[in-house]
């Protein structure tokens, strides 16, 4: 063992072997994982009076997740899997926060995690070998191993619009929402922002309000979700069939509990090929994206589909102003997060609802009273930011994360996150991200890439502690062949071609333009970790020895694509 790495207590803090920061999907298995599987010390510090994360936050009207129930849980406990029943085919923001207590009471996993703790910063020793993590009522405490699970749309984007500070009514942002809820019933509402968040909103919002003007920057593709109650013969089929599901899971490259058609767009004529857009279509949800497999790696096959949905759009809307400002889409369908909705587009034939293209004439200012556009003056009681989330880096870079030399996080990122595997950054030892930007986890359904993350994570600490290695760091090296890896993963598919999407960064003003999700697929990303582990940790420095060369990234390919069992194509 190094000099170096020989661990040295810091006066007057609490010690313990790992903090969590975050009590969520992640940060709850995280925390169940390193003490009782490895039997470390463990607290995790959550932010919020409860556990949820995203989801104890994300009340809005109409929250509902867009992954199928049955395959937005955890999959490592059978016994969980078999007692746990989801009431409809998508679970409300309600039902998943139930859920994610019901975890926490089953693994008595309360008794390690502090609430209503808010983390400011997280400072790496590299004399002690230690992270000392503050939080905002000045309590320390220390830790060999730091693991934010801190989610990847969890930071807020609030607009910086002129004259909101004036504003005489309410204003929200869907991520932010208040615990007693909001009373709409007589109310002039604005809501700014059409992504899931908005699309999911506005028809709940619509049903109480005086009256909805949306206001719509990017025009977005929709499928109906057709939620329904979920039949006592399909809940009895979950839980017979829980290691099949599991398995078509861990098959598919987004991680969803359906395959991905093998055809592609032109193996069949346009009269079949409608016939099938149909039947997906009734089906409806995220599942539309698999009735064929090249959807998002050729633009002439996604051209078929995003007409298909077009057409939708301007048969369902009866105003043909609206319907054209509706349909007017210029990004390839599934290139920017594709909502799936409860009766959006029928909104906009009500008569208290109405649409303000922001594009065409761009928000000036809030007033007083309202929203001021180029246009005109909209006189609003309540306004509702559907503005969604400065995504991946932004509740990492909102925490004061420092390093070795005291490197701060937000200059090594400074022109754009780097990562290892999404997991790791070089110059930041022992800290591990889960769902970090370089991560497929936006790509798939969320539980499958976060059990995979944090079963990696802690296979990695184990490995650590079993050849009593102190300090595990990704080398620059590694992290580089990475971003590439993910960049080259990125071209080749369609996504980067939404210039304006939040994949990019492209929503908050000033961050660097980068595709920071993973865009290989979760099948071929679980391949590569795998593979690293089993390398014997390629590409990581162990106590401050030389790193191997991650032979696993630099001979990891981007395609051509398949859908299923092999390293994958792009998921959702
Ligand atoms: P999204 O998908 O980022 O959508 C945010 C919406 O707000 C989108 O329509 C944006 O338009 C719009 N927006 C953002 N900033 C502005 C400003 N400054 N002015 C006007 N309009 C703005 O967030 P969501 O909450 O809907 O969804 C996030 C994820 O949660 C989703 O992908 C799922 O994974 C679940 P833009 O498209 O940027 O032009």
């Amino acid at each position: 063992m190094q000099e170096s790495t020989v661990s040295k207590p810091i006066d007057a803090a609490d010690e313990l072997d790992a903090v969590i920061i975050g009590a969520g999907f992640a940060g709850l298995y995280q925390l169940h994982c390193l003490r009782d599987q490895l039997g470390m010390s463990v607290r995790v510090l959550e932010k919020a009076d409860g556990v949820g994360g995203t989801w104890y936050w994300n009340r809005y009207p109409g929250a509902r997740c867009d992954s199928e129930s049955h395959a937005y849980a955890y999959y490592f406990s059978a016994e969980l899997l078999e007692e746990w029943q989801w009431s409809e085919r998508y679970p409300g923001h309600a039902e998943i926060v139930r859920y994610l207590n019901h975890v926490a009471d089953k693994f008595d996993l309360r008794r390690n995690i502090q609430l209503s703790t808010k983390v400011v910063s997280a400072h790496y020793s590299e004399a002690a070998n230690r992270w000392v993590v503050t939080t905002e009522a000045g309590e320390v405490v220390c830790a060999t191993y730091l693991i934010t699970a801190v989610g990847c749309l969890s930071a807020a984007n609030v607009p910086d619009i002129d004259g909101l500070e004036d504003f005489k009514g309410q204003w929200y942002h869907t991520g932010l929402w208040p615990h007693d809820g909001v009373e709409f019933e007589g109310k002039r509402v604005g809501q700014i922002g059409t992504g899931s968040t908005g699309i999911q909103a506005a028809p709940v919002i619509a049903e109480t309000a005086r009256h909805l003007t949306v206001f719509q920057r990017t025009p977005n593709y929709s499928v109906p979700a057709r939620n329904h109650v979920l039949s006592d013969d399909f809940k009895r089929h979950c839980r017979e069939n829980h290691k099949d599901i599991k398995a078509i899971m861990h098959s598919t490259p987004n991680g969803h509990a359906f395959t991905i058609s093998e055809r592609k767009v032109f193996d069949v004529d346009a009269e079949e090929r409608q016939a099938i857009y149909e039947d997906y279509w009734k089906d409806g949800g995220l599942r539309f994206r698999s009735c064929f497999q090249d959807l998002l790696a050729d633009k002439a096959a996604n051209d078929t589909a995003a007409e298909f949905l077009k057409s939708k759009i301007r048969g369902i809307v009866k105003d043909p102003e609206t319907a054209a400002k509706l349909s007017s889409i210029d990004h390839p369908y599934a290139t920017k997060r594709p909502p799936v909705d409860t009766n959006y587009f029928e909104t906009f034939n009500r008569d208290n609802v109405s649409l303000v293209d922001i594009r065409a004439n761009p928000i000036e200012r809030i007033t007083p009273d309202g929203i001021q556009t180029s246009a005109g003056h909209h006189e609003l009681d309540i306004i509702v930011f559907a503005t969604g989330y400065d995504a991946m880096t932004g509740p990492l870079l909102r925490l004061d994360i420092r390093g070795r030399d005291g490197q701060t996080l937000q200059d090594a990122w400074k022109e754009g996150p780097r990562t290892y595997l999404g997991l790791t950054v070089a110059g930041f030892p022992n800290m591990f991200t889960v769902t970090g930007p370089g991560s497929p986890s936006v790509l798939t359904n969320m539980p499958v890439a976060i059990e995979q993350h944090v079963e990696w994570i802690t296979r990695c600490i184990q490995h650590m502690r079993q050849e009593g290695a102190e300090r595990i760091e990704a080398s620059p090296e590694a992290a580089d062949l990475w971003v590439n890896h993910v960049n080259d993963a990125a071209n080749a598919t369609l996504l980067p071609q939404a210039g304006h999407s939040w994949y990019l960064g492209a929503n908050i003003p000033g961050k660097p333009r980068m595709f920071m999700p993973y865009a290989g697929g979760m099948v071929r990303y679980r391949t590569i970790c795998d593979a690293v582990a089993n390398n014997g940790y390629e590409g990581f420095r162990r106590n401050d020895a030389n790193a191997s060369v991650p032979s696993a990234v630099a001979s990891a390919t981007v395609g051509p694509f398949t859908p299923n069992t092999e390293p994958a194509a792009p998921g959702i």
